[in-house]
């Protein structure tokens, strides 16, 4: 059963909310942080949780509930019924199986894909008009498969990709040289997973290109040392899951910036995952490369200049996604 809702919340909603309403799919570790750091940032009206579990979404739900006295976004609903969806702008898909210790992303494509099957199509008739963004892993094979099933335009259905790799590879950076991570220009592109890589040739701190930064405090950074971080940023999610489970407040703050990109318009250019449609070569195959993301959601994938290495890393990304995508007909 839904969490019924106050009908008497007195406060008006910024006319910038009126209207916005994202649907969360999955109530556990990630999709739980991602309604937590929507709500706190309150970039939408209305967020919805939706979860096959129904006691667990709805304890979910009030605990969430029960804290927007204190937040600008102020419903906060869900349940056990997909029809808590209806009419969301976007919906955000984290429902699904996750890496045990020891298993890689690409390990949980057969039932993460066999999920997608039957949810896309009640999400498409509860919510017609909404993009769709895949967090599940293996994101970008997912993403893939998302597109093809729903038949949507590119486009519209957006995975988190890079997004949360580039975030802890910028605070990687950061931390290094001290510098706040929004300073950091530098992102991960390909395959979110084991071969993803950092595009060093055209990284910079504030103005400066990364390979020439010249700091007494904080000497250059050498070959060794920068393989080292892109090692460190690949491996992270692994470090965590083996600490405590799961991966979820980076990818929670991470998804709510997609979001706030979308639903405020904001062009903004973010490393996410879609279908390739030509760009730098690559088509039939989800990977991030830098994406303007706005309203219609992703407007524009970006080509991105790259020395000989970082392109011959981009088409092993793109070759593994592929392989991978084809044993499940995509
Ligand atoms: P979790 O805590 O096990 O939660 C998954 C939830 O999905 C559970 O509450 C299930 O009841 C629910 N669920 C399962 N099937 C369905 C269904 N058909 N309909 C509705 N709900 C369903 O997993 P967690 O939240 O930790 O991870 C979720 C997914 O996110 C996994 O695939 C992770 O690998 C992936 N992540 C992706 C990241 C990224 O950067 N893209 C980052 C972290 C995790």
């Amino acid at each position: 059963a839904a969490v019924p809702m106050p009908l008497d919340d007195a406060r008006p909603a910024s006319p910038a909310l009126r209207h916005r309403k994202v649907g969360v799919i999955g109530a556990g570790a990630v999709g739980t942080a991602i309604c937590y750091s929507t709500l706190i940032r309150g970039v939408a009206r209305e967020v919805a949780l939706y979860d096959i579990d129904g006691p667990k979404v709805r304890a979910e739900v009030l605990d969430l509930a029960h804290g927007t006295a204190f937040t600008s976004t102020t419903q906060m609903t869900g349940g056990d019924d997909p029809a808590v969806l209806a009419d969301a702008e976007v919906v955000v898909i984290t429902a699904g199986a996750k890496q045990k210790p020891g298993q890689t992303r690409l390990d949980l494509a057969e039932a993460n894909i066999a999920i997608l099957r039957t949810l896309l199509p009640t999400v498409q008739s509860v919510a017609p008009d909404a993009l769709i963004v895949l967090v599940s892993n293996p994101v970008d094979v997912l993403t893939l498969a998302a597109q093809r099933i729903t038949g949507l335009p590119a486009g519209r259905v957006i995975g988190s990709g890079t997004l949360l790799d580039t975030s802890r590879l910028r605070w990687q950076l950061a931390s290094r040289v001290h510098v706040h991570p929004s300073s950091v220009h530098a992102v991960i592109l390909g395959e979110h997973g084991d071969t993803e890589f950092p595009v060093w040739s055209s990284a910079s701190i504030g103005p400066t290109p990364l390979l020439a930064w010249p700091d007494a405090d904080a000497p250059a950074f050498t070959r060794e040392e920068l393989d080292g971080i892109a090692h460190e940023v690949t491996h992270a999610a692994y470090e965590v899951i083996q600490g405590k489970g799961a991966t979820n407040y980076a990818i929670g703050v991470a998804t709510t910036r997609l979001l706030e990109a979308i639903l405020r318009d904001q062009h903004a250019i973010l490393p996410v995952s879609t279908v390739m449609d030509g760009v730098m070569g690559l088509a039939d195959v989800a990977l991030s490369l830098p994406s303007v993301v706005g309203r219609a959601g992703v407007e524009r994938v970006l080509p991105v200049e790259l020395d000989e290495d970082e392109r011959a890393r981009l088409a092993t990304s793109a070759e593994t996604l592929r392989t991978v995508a084809a044993q499940f007909g995509f």
